[in-house]
């Protein structure tokens, strides 16, 4: 284990004894997600549906829910990974299976999102909601085309730059922007990509994995690289900001729903799990969230306008899932982590 992961550990296990267990009871739905993606109405929604309370907790990595679910994870029901890193919980036994008879809103999933490597047989994951990192540019501002991850990081933008606080993704891009795999790392792909992100980082005035629209809105910089749901976001707000797939390909991601191998109230987790299925209750979080929603049944319901967001349901572009890729991620983690320090 890296020392930056066992810091992680060390942090997630203290945290984990600090939370607030008092506050907590046996019938409650403890669920961990990400930020700004479980809308507080759907929460409101299932308890009024159910009687049943949910202890919301947030993160904004899937490396940070790794490492917490590692060191305390049956204080969770319900969690919210990635495709690849529900692969990698998958291996190391972190998940219960499903039982799908309790889950009979599956088949309103599209067959676009199911049956995907991480978990072939759908057998511990549901998919919750899709989507790409791509550019956003304030086509006020920059009056330059930006097609690629090499247009983005040119010393005229230093300072002007937002992009996610995310290590996998920030050497994703430079492996993609010099033409090798992102998903069969070496330990020569990496010091191939370190001068590239050696130099990216500089550039970079601010890195945020939970509102990097924020920055964007607030005029702080003017452009970036971020989740296709605050692009939608950004598109919503103002047509100034456009989407762009990078001309090199994009990391397209699938965040699903998962229950920990030592949840305490699974009954409750499927029964969430069957709700947000629903199609009137995944419309709700495809209107707060503008994610690329992997529901039939409730993209039906969705207004034109929304199926029309560039960002939401970006219609061309070259789009590649991460993979589990075992101990190679400590070594991105470490790579990133370093030059981050020496900015
Ligand atoms: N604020 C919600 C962000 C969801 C991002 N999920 C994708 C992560 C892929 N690394």
């Amino acid at each position: 284990m890296s020392y930056s992961t066992q810091l992680r550990f060390v942090a997630g296990a203290l945290l984990a004894l600090a939370a607030p267990v008092a506050a907590r009871a046996a019938g409650d739905l403890n669920l961990f997600g990400w930020s700004e993606y479980v809308p507080q109405t759907v929460i409101d929604g299932f308890t009024k549906a159910t009687g049943i309370k949910v202890n919301f907790e947030t993160y904004s990595s899937n490396e940070e829910l790794i490492s917490k679910l590692v060191a305390g994870g049956g204080r969770y029901d319900l969690v919210q990974p990635s495709d690849y890193a529900a692969e990698v919980m998958i291996r190391q036994k972190l998940l219960a299976p499903l039982d799908k008879t309790k889950l009979a809103n599956l088949k309103n999933l599209s067959a676009d999102f199911t049956g995907r490597p991480h978990d072939p047989a759908g057998a511990f994951t549901v998919p919750y909601m899709a989507g790409s990192v791509g550019i956003v540019v304030n086509t006020e501002k920059v009056k330059v085309p930006v097609t690629s991850y090499r247009e983005v990081f040119q010393a005229q933008f230093q300072n002007r730059i937002v992009v996610l606080n995310d290590n996998r993704e920030i050497v994703s891009w430079a492996l993609k922007s010099l033409g090798l795999p992102i998903n069969t790392i070496t330990a020569d792909s990496l010091a191939k990509a370190r001068p590239v992100v050696a130099n990216w980082v500089k550039l970079v005035k601010v890195f945020d994995s939970d509102s990097p629209k924020t920055a964007l809105l607030n005029g702080d910089v003017d452009l970036g690289i971020v989740w296709s749901g605050e692009a939608a976001i950004l598109w919503n707000q103002h047509k100034k900001f456009r989407y762009v797939i990078p001309a090199e390909g994009a990391h397209q991601f699938i965040d699903v729903l998962a229950i920990p191998a030592n949840a305490k109230n699974k009954a409750a987790a499927h029964q969430f799990i069957n709700y947000i299925l629903r199609p009137e209750v995944s419309k709700l979080i495809s209107a707060a969230f503008p994610y690329t929603n992997p529901n039939a049944e409730a993209r039906k319901l969705l207004r034109a306008d929304e199926l029309a967001n560039p960002a939401s349901y970006p219609k061309e572009g070259k789009l590649e899932t991460f993979r589990d890729i075992g101990r190679m991620a400590s070594d991105i983690d470490r790579l990133v982590t370093d030059l981050k320090s020496a900015k």
